[in-house]
């Protein structure tokens, strides 16, 4: 992956496996082999948002991260996808997708404020999805990095 980085599809950067975040090796080391600039993306926001329907978009493609079509949490930890970055020659687009915060059937709020602040922590660009007027609570959220 010298030159140019080129995923086919997403992988999972950071397991979430019984309330546990774990790095996934395979991923890490993909990562290790970029050698262009990176500009990452992370997107997080209230679970069934669209989060990872926007990040396809960013992708330019209809379909590569996951998307569910019930009510339920769909995306579990954070998925990575490396592309071309459409519009710097040389640079790598990261695109990194979250698992929904507020889920109700999860009822882990210590889980989610891990899941905020580590896509605040790896991000250069950092999309918070909201379905309305941004409110106090994800002014609350937006600070959780800074407690750890
Ligand atoms: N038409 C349309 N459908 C959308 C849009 N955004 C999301 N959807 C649909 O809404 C559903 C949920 O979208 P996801 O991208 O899976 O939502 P999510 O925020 O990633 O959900 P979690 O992973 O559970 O947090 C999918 O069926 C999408 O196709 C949009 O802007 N327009
Ligand atoms: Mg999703």
């Amino acid at each position: 992956m010298a030159s140019e980085t080129c995923m086919p599809d997403p992988m999972c950067l950071i397991e979430n496996v019984k309330g546990q975040l774990r790095p996934n090796q395979k991923a890490l080391e993909t990562l290790s082999a970029i050698t262009q600039p990176v500009v990452v993306v992370a997107i997080v926001g209230l679970y069934r948002t669209g989060k990872s329907y926007l990040m396809n978009k960013l992708a330019g493609k209809n379909t590569g991260f996951s998307l569910g079509s019930t009510v339920q949490s769909h995306t579990k930890g954070i998925w990575m996808w490396c592309v071309p970055h459409p519009q710097k020659a040389g640079h790598t687009l990261v695109l990194l997708d979250t698992e929904g915060l507020g889920d109700v059937e999860k009822g882990d709020n210590q889980n989610d404020c891990w899941i905020f602040a580590l896509a605040v922590l790896l991000s250069s660009t950092f999309v918070y999805n909201s379905m309305g007027a941004i409110n106090q609570q994800a002014m609350d959220q937006l600070q959780y990095p800074f407690f750890f």
